[in-house]
């Protein structure tokens, strides 16, 4: 004859249970009222971010690099753009009182690079900051200092 008040109390216990599933499934819609909060803030997109890739280019005449030296930031190339029907020769060194002097400094790209007249061609990346000494073999004097920070 103990089964009755089992039987209630389980009745019960559910009844609570079915509440508060109730309670539960009421506040959910009541908590996700600020949703219109957002509305529009569609700021113009403003400003093309200037500069696209052409950032580090050197041009070169029949003789010389049009600038002395060029300061780019780590992990960046140069475009070298030869704007004559001359060729070039450029690679790791320098050109030292009418000396050409081959060097390769420690975390300098290899570069070896020809150009056969009004051509463009990429050197780098320069993945390590410092200042790399760049020369044409054909032409005496004519260097490129590239910084790198
Ligand atoms: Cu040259």
């Amino acid at each position: 004859m103990e089964q009755k008040p089992l039987r209630l109390l389980w009745l019960v216990l559910t009844a609570l249970a079915l509440v508060s599933l109730l309670l539960v499934a009421c506040t959910r819609p009541g908590t996700t009222s600020s949703t219109a909060a957002n509305a529009s803030s569609s700021s113009g997109s403003s400003s093309s971010a200037s500069s696209a890739s052409g950032g580090n280019t050197v041009k070169m005449d029949a003789t010389n690099f049009e600038v002395s030296s060029i300061t780019i930031q780590k992990g960046e190339s140069i475009t070298l753009v030869d704007t004559v029907a001359v060729p070039h020769i450029i690679q790791n060194g320098s050109w030292v009182n009418g000396t050409a002097k081959p060097a390769i400094e420690p975390g300098a790209p290899k570069v070896d690079v020809q150009f056969s007249g009004n051509d463009t061609k990429q050197i780098g990346p320069f993945t390590t900051a410092g200042t790399f000494k760049l020369y044409c073999t054909i032409h005496q004097g004519m260097n490129l200092t590239v910084i790198v920070k």
